[in-house]
């Protein structure tokens, strides 16, 4: 079981100039000025909830339904489909260097469909429906991330305004797909501490979308080094900027930690697009974003990075290892 000594939650809620929802900013995807809103939020946040988003409901609610159907199945029939290496089924542990959580998912790779084949013994004839359900939300959440990154392009004046969307577009794209099931966790258990569902870390890809149902739980890093707890909203979608975004603004947009915190009474199922560039990409600031400053971060590619990602603990910073030295300042 894994919980936290003491409650370390500070609720934070303000609303001011109608962009900030409980702390955190509030974007209308079909407003013209979203632009800059956008990259005010990934500069001062790295985190808001987007609204007028385009994802029909119906993708959204098909594949919670599939993921409660799953969830509530047998753990003898899940585990047919685990380990998560890098796809499957997983329970409490999360990667492979010793983290666990008060949790249970499935990890999918968005480019391949081998994925798929360690479900036909549990879904049978409606693996098919499995497939589509999933493919289904995944394209149309993938189409309003590049929406989201090429308002970003615009909103920062760079050029092409694909610089970003083009790279979760390739199909060599090393995109993941996440369903998450926090299962309640009965007060008795924990005796009043705060059990961890997920634990506090950074994305490493370039964008994140995640959805989530109406249960609480998510929580989010701010600048003033307090956690904010985000109210759920299952309207709605929450992105996040990954590790790749911060280093290719050469740390304008910053790759925000947050976690999630297990519920008492109600399960919590999230789903989680976390867009990826391919393999072989080379993730470096973009020269149109230096205005004569160094790069903060030494060049490597995504490959290396996820490499050495993901041989770290999740609360790790995994960009640590790949930031340059900075001269001292010298005060004369
Ligand atoms: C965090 C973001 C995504 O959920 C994920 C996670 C991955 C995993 O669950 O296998 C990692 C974690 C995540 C970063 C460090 C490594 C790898 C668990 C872990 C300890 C799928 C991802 O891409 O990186």
């Amino acid at each position: 079981m894994v919980v936290l000594s003491k409650p370390a939650v500070i609720e934070h809620l303000s609303l001011v100039n109608n962009t900030l929802f409980h702390g955190v900013p509030l974007i209308d995807l079909s407003e013209p000025d979203s632009n800059s809103l956008l990259v005010k939020a990934c500069r001062e946040f790295g985190f808001f909830k987007v609204i007028n988003h385009g994802v029909p409901t119906e993708f959204i609610t098909k594949l919670e339904s599939l993921a409660i159907q799953f969830f509530s199945l047998p753990l003898s029939e899940k585990e047919k489909a685990g380990p998560p290496d890098p796809c499957g089924y997983g329970n409490k542990k999360i990667g492979s260097n010793g983290d666990v959580g008060w949790i249970e998912y499935i990890l999918l790779t968005t480019n391949t469909d081998s994925n798929y084949q360690k479900f036909t013994s549990i879904f049978g004839e409606s693996q098919e429906t499995f497939r589509c359900i999933v493919n289904g939300y995944v394209s149309s959440v993938k189409k309003m991330a590049c929406k989201i990154l090429e308002k970003l392009a615009e909103g920062l004046k760079i050029e092409p305004k694909n610089i970003f969307s083009k790279l979760v577009m390739d199909e060599e794209s090393d995109s993941i797909f996440r369903l998450n099931h926090y299962p309640p966790c009965p007060d008795d258990q924990f005796k009043g501490r705060n059990l961890i569902g997920f634990g506090e870390h950074t994305d490493p890809q370039i964008i994140s979308v995640l959805r989530s149902n109406n249960t609480s739980g998510l929580q989010v890093l701010l600048k003033d080094d307090n956690w904010i707890s985000v109210p759920p909203d299952q309207n709605s979608f929450f992105i996040n900027v990954g590790d790749s975004l911060q280093v290719m603004t050469n740390g304008m947009f910053k790759s925000v930690r947050h976690r999630v915190m297990a519920n008492t009474s109600k399960s919590r199922i999230s789903m989680i697009y976390f867009g990826g560039p391919p393999l072989c990409e080379k993730i470096v600031p973009l020269p149109s974003l230096m205005k004569g400053e160094d790069s903060l971060y030494k060049e490597f590619t995504w490959f290396e990075y996820k490499k050495s990602a993901y041989k770290l603990r999740l609360a790790e910073n995994r960009l640590g290892r790949f930031e340059k030295l900075q001269p001292p300042c010298v005060n004369k």
